[in-house]
């Protein structure tokens, strides 16, 4: 029966279900604390959540259409009492089912902390996975002051995974250091800085590395810092400055990412909504995952 649409549509949020025969699924992991500029990362998941009402299924641009595709609502993790190292076993433990079940497995943050929790859930052996991340840092603070939405990274190749099962693409000038610099290139980690996504594409940028990473790894987890984007356009991210990435090219990655067969699970890091101005960052992030799923759709 045909059902009038001059009051609501379907919206993504509709998408949702308690259904864990899904085959992607959407889990929060509301991680605050940890950040090196405090906020409020820990509202992430559910004001993405509010914001996914506003968004209809149906993408005219190419004609995708997502209204038979249903993602399981694992809810959040409960760790938003927690600092990022003791956040590790709760997290994977949430984590590791989801991500064995279903084919595509997205994570709303939370702080990058949470990246760490991911990739382990995702492979305990950190020798099959890879990782790649669009962020405008390295996060490779050393860890000897503990764990921080900073260091997931540098934790990372403590942990024993190896730099070459790393790209890190988006990265801008004057937001990182140069000793960051220097310990990605002595591990091997394949980047690609802010000038060179916009020159060659962030799409091309990141289908490169993927490839790369695919070469090598049995499966892939995609870190989305949010603050790669464009700071004019990302109000609600702490580390987000002038000179990003713009929210259209962060959305055709986006879906480029999520067709790849080996991605199996995404997190959406640091947007913090006690920051965001009009809705701005409340809707890329939206959109994000609208992108995320028209991306698995084409798999
Ligand atoms: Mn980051």
């Amino acid at each position: 029966m045909h059902e009038s649409d001059c009051r609501s549509w379907l919206s993504a949020a509709d998408l949702l279900t308690a259904d864990g025969a899904a085959p992607v699924a959407l889990i929060g992991a509301p991680m605050g604390l940890g950040s090196i500029t405090p906020g409020r990362c820990d509202l992430g998941p559910e004001t993405v959540r509010a914001a996914l009402k506003r968004m209809s299924v149906y993408d005219l641009e190419t004609e995708t259409d997502l209204s038979a595709l249903r993602v399981f609502d694992a809810g959040d993790a409960d760790i938003a009492d927690l600092e990022p190292a003791a956040s590790l076993a709760p997290l994977k433990a949430c984590l590791a089912p989801l991500m064995q079940k279903h084919a595509l497995t997205l994570i709303l943050g939370g702080n990058n902390a949470i990246t760490r929790p991911a990739v382990h859930a995702l492979d305990p052996t950190l020798q099959r996975v890879g990782l790649l991340t669009l962020d405008a840092h390295f996060d490779l603070r050393d860890t000897d002051c503990g764990l921080t939405n900073g260091n997931p990274l540098q934790a990372l190749l403590e942990d024993g995974m190896p730099g070459a099962h790393i790209a890190q693409i988006g990265l801008l000038p004057f937001a990182n250091t140069k000793r960051a610099h220097e310990k990605a290139k002595a591990a091997g980690i394949n980047v690609a800085p802010a000038a060179a996504c916009k020159a060659q594409g962030l799409g091309a940028i990141a289908a490169n590395a993927l490839e790369r990473l695919a070469s090598r790894c049995e499966m892939i987890h995609v870190d989305f810092d949010i603050d790669v984007i464009e700071r004019g356009c990302m109000p609600g991210a702490p580390g987000a400055r002038p000179g990003g990435v713009s929210p259209q090219d962060f959305f055709d990655a986006t879906r480029l990412i999520c067709a790849h067969p080996k991605v199996r699970s995404i997190d959406l890091t640091e947007f913090d909504p006690s920051l965001d101005v009009a809705s701005i960052s409340a809707l890329t992030a939206a959109r994000f995952v609208c992108e995320a799923l028209a991306g698995f759709l084409r798999r």
